[in-house]
C-alpha cells in the first residue's frame, strides 16, 4: 500500500497494549473498526506510549504489542488495507503531543474523569504522562486530520477535548486540523465488570471481572456463571436498578444484533441461568473464529513484524505532513531539509 489515496475519509482509533483485550474493547471498538473499511481510510494504532502510563513489565509489553496486532487481523482487518502500525514507531506523535500541551489547560485536564479513575487506582504513581494522556490522544487522531473515531463510551471526554484542543489551535493559525467526529455503536459501547456491574469492564482489573478474547470456552463460562446479578428473578433490561442482568443483556444485543428489548423477551421467565448460558453461547461463537486466528498469526511474528514496520513507514508519512505544518505554523526555525 502507498500513502493512502486523499480522497477517502480518514478513520483513527487506538488501544492499548495494557493486557489482553477484553470482550467491553470488542464490543464497545474493535468491533466497528470493521464496519467502514470499504468507505474510509482506517489507520488503526497500538498505542503503547499511553500504555505506559501505568508500570508495565517490559518483555511482557513487547509481547502484548505484537499480541494486539495479531488481535486487529484477527478480527478482520486487512492489514493490507488497513494502517495497523505502534504509536512509538512514529515520533510525529511526541512531537505533536508536546505542542497540544501548549494549548491545553490545567483544568481542562483536571476535569478528566480517566484522570481521576486511574489516579484513584495508582496512588503510588500519578505521573504527569497520566495527566497529560489525553493531549497525546488528540496528537495522535489530530495527526491524521482524522473524521471520525470510533470509541467506547469512555473515551467521550477524551474526544471532547480533542475537538477544542483542535478549534482552540485553528482559530489561532487557520484550518490546520480537521475536527474530529466521534462513533459509537448502537449498543454496547460501554460494557461493565462482571462483578461490579456498576464500573465499566477493563484490560487491566483482576481477571474474574472481564472475559478476555482469548478465553477458553470453560473459562468463559465460569466467569460469566459467577457474574453478578440481583436477587430478584426477572430478565429485563433496567441499567439503574438491575445492572447486573442489563450488561448480560447488552452483552447479547450486541453480539446478536437483537435489540436488548428482544433478547430480554426471548428470555422472559426462564431463570438467569439460562440468561446466563445464553451469554456464554453468544461469547465463545463471536470469538471462535478470532481465536483461532490470533493463534496462527502468533506463530509467525516475523510476519507480524513485517506488518508494523511496513504500516509505520505509511503512517509516518502521512503524520509528518501534519506536524511539518504545525510546526510552521507554531513559528519553529524552518528546516532546510
Ligand atoms: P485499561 O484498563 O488499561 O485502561 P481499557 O480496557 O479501558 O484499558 P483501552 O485500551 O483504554 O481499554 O480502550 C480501548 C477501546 O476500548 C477504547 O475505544 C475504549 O473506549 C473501549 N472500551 C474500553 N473498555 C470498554 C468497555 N467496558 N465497554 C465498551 N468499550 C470499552
Ligand atoms: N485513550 C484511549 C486509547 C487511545 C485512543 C487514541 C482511542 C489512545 N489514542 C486515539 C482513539 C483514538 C483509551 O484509553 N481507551
Amino acid at each position: 500500500m502507498d500513502t493512502p489515496a486523499e480522497t477517502k475519509k480518514i478513520i483513527f482509533s487506538g488501544i492499548q497494549p495494557s493486557g489482553t483485550l477484553t470482550l467491553g474493547n470488542y464490543i464497545g471498538a474493535l468491533r466497528n473498526f470493521k464496519l467502514l473499511e470499504d468507505e474510509y481510510q482506517c489507520i488503526y494504532c497500538v498505542v503503547d506510549m499511553h500504555a505506559i502510563t501505568v508500570r508495565q513489565d517490559p518483555a511482557a509489553l513487547r509481547r502484548r504489542c505484537l499480541e494486539l496486532a495479531a488481535i486487529y487481523i484477527a478480527s478482520g482487518l486487512d492489514p493490507k488495507k488497513n494502517v495497523i502500525y505502534c504509536q512509538s514507531h512514529v515520533s510525529a506523535h511526541a512531537e505533536l503531543a508536546w505542542i497540544l500541551n501548549c494549548f491545553t489547560y490545567m483544568g481542562e485536564l483536571q476535569r478528566m474523569t480517566q484522570f481521576k479513575d486511574k489516579a484513584q487506582k495508582h496512588a503510588d504513581n500519578i505521573n504527569a504522562g497520566l495527566f497529560t494522556y489525553p493531549t497525546l490522544m488528540a496528537a495522535d487522531i489530530l495527526l491524521y486530520q482524522t473524521d471520525l473515531v470510533p470509541i467506547g463510551a469512555d473515551q467521550k471526554q477524551h474526544l471532547e477535548l480533542t475537538r477544542d484542543i483542535a478549534q482552540r489551535f485553528n482559530g489561532v493559525y487557520g484550518d490546520v486540523f480537521t475536527v474530529p467526529e466521534g462513533y459509537f455503536g448502537k449498543v454496547g459501547s460501554r460494557i461493565m465488570s462482571l462483578q461490579d456491574p456498576t464500573r465499566k469492564m477493563s484490560k487491566s482489573d483482576p481477571e474474574d471481572t472481564f472475559i478476555s478474547l482469548l478465553d477458553p470456552p470453560d473459562a468463559i463460562r465460569r466467569k460469566v456463571r459467577r457474574a453478578v446479578t440481583d436477587s430478584e428473578a426477572d430478565i429485563r433490561f433496567d441499567p439503574a436498578n438491575k445492572p447486573g442482568v442489563s450488561n448480560l443483556l447488552s452483552i447479547i444485543a450486541a453480539l446478536t444484533g437483537q435489540s436488548v428489548e428482544e433478547a430480554a423477551a426471548e428470555l422472559r421467565g426462564q431463570g438467569y441461568g439460562k440468561l446466563k448460558d445464553r451469554v456464554s453461547e453468544c461469547v465463545i461463537e463471536t470469538l471462535a473464529p478470532l481465536q483461532s486466528e490470533h493463534r496462527r498469526l502468533m506463530a509467525d511474528k516475523a510476519y507480524l513484524q513485517g506488518v508494523l514496520t511496513e504500516n509505520a513507514e505509511i503512517a509516518n508519512r502521512m503524520a509528518l505532513r501534519t506536524l511539518r505544518k504545525v510546526q510552521r505554523k507554531v513559528g519553529f526555525a524552518e528546516r532546510l531539509k
